[in-house]
């Protein structure tokens, strides 16, 4: 394989299998992980991250593999409590899982960024990775949808994604500036990829796209964007892309997430449950490389990254002459 940096854009769950079987593949000092932070909010006081701490946790070895979210070995005397107190519990916060919250907003408050905070975190749990938050301003998702302006965790977690969507807004994205960690990582003059992984294009990795100046350093790299889908057999291996997509008129497949990045991307990765669809993303001008893409085991994660980082080679040069 050829020797150079990679840059993956995630969301929860599937980026942070991505961006663990990438590192395992590449050596996590090749690899820098731009996270959305569209997600976090503000709960009992405290800041929320929940797609860095996914991606952080998972990294480290320490994710609840049940949930894909949270902390293993996880125990909710907190929530207990709360809850005995009449207090606010439907986002499920772990007692472990509560120590990165508290500590988290106690550096916030001091005055220091949540890049800062979020690269001691690693550097104490032994992520060698590079994990950025997309920007350190605050930029909230709110889904629009027949029950009204929700915000996203609402949404997600507390109604259990039922209303109807019909589009997304992120709030504070015009007033938020891309990290510029993740600025240099596009920049390096050593990067072989940028993965798009496997999460919800919609609110997932379409927030970190929206920050200014994210889209013109994209189109800037000279290295093959790869989008990785999300969608297998029509669904969603976690959580609502595939309900997004039908609500917002299309049908979930892997070619509706092919269209929705074929502006932008020179590679796709689908499921070969879905290799009638292959075609069809050929005839949309992309590359296409067709695999076994559902990641159960640390094995799964590595094979997967493995021959996206071989597909990646087949682009040398290939987007140097556009
Ligand atoms: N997801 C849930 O479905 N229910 C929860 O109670 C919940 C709690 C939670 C606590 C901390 C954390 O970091 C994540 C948590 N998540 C929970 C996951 C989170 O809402 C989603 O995975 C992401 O925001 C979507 O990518």
């Amino acid at each position: 394989m050829v020797l150079g940096s990679v840059v993956a854009l995630a969301g929860g769950v599937g980026g942070a299998k991505m961006a663990q079987g990438l590192a395992d593949v590449l050596g996590p000092d090749r690899l820098t992980v731009v996270v959305n932070t569209a997600d976090d909010f503000e709960h009992l006081g405290m800041h929320i991250s929940p797609d860095l701490d996914t991606v952080m946790y998972t990294m480290a070895g320490l994710q609840n593999e049940e949930a894909g979210w949270g902390l293993s070995e996880e125990s909710w005397g907190f929530l207990d409590m709360l809850d005995t107190l009449g207090g606010e519990t439907w986002f499920r916060l772990g007692d472990r899982d509560m120590a990165t919250h508290v500590e988290r907003t106690r550096r916030l408050r001091a005055g220091e960024n949540l890049s800062s905070v979020t690269e001691d975190f690693c550097a104490r749990l032994g992520v060698a990775a590079r994990i950025l938050p997309m920007t350190d301003d605050p930029v909230r998702t709110i889904v629009v949808t027949d029950n009204g302006r929700i915000p996203f965790q609402d949404y997600f977690v507390r109604q259990k994604c039922r209303p109807v969507v019909s589009g997304f807004e992120f709030k504070g994205v015009d007033f938020a500036e891309l990290n510029p960690h993740v600025v240099a990582a596009f920049q390096a003059s050593d990067l072989i990829a940028v993965v798009i992984c496997p999460s919800n294009p919609y609110v997932s990795i379409a927030p970190i796209l929206e920050v200014a100046g994210s889209l013109d350093s994209l189109y800037a790299v000279s290295a093959p964007v790869i989008a990785v889908s999300p969608i297998v057999g029509g669904s969603a291996l976690k959580g609502p892309a595939a309900k997004m997509i039908s609500e917002l008129g299309d049908k979930p497949s892997a070619e509706a997430v092919a269209a929705h990045y074929e502006f932008l991307a020179d590679g796709f990765v689908l499921d070969q449950i879905d290799c009638a669809e292959a075609e069809a993303i050929r005839a949309r001008g992309l590359r296409v490389w067709v695999t076994n893409t559902v990641m159960n085991t640390h094995a799964d994660k590595a094979r997967l990254a493995a021959e996206i980082m071989a597909f990646a080679e087949e682009f040398s040069g290939v987007r140097a002459s556009v």
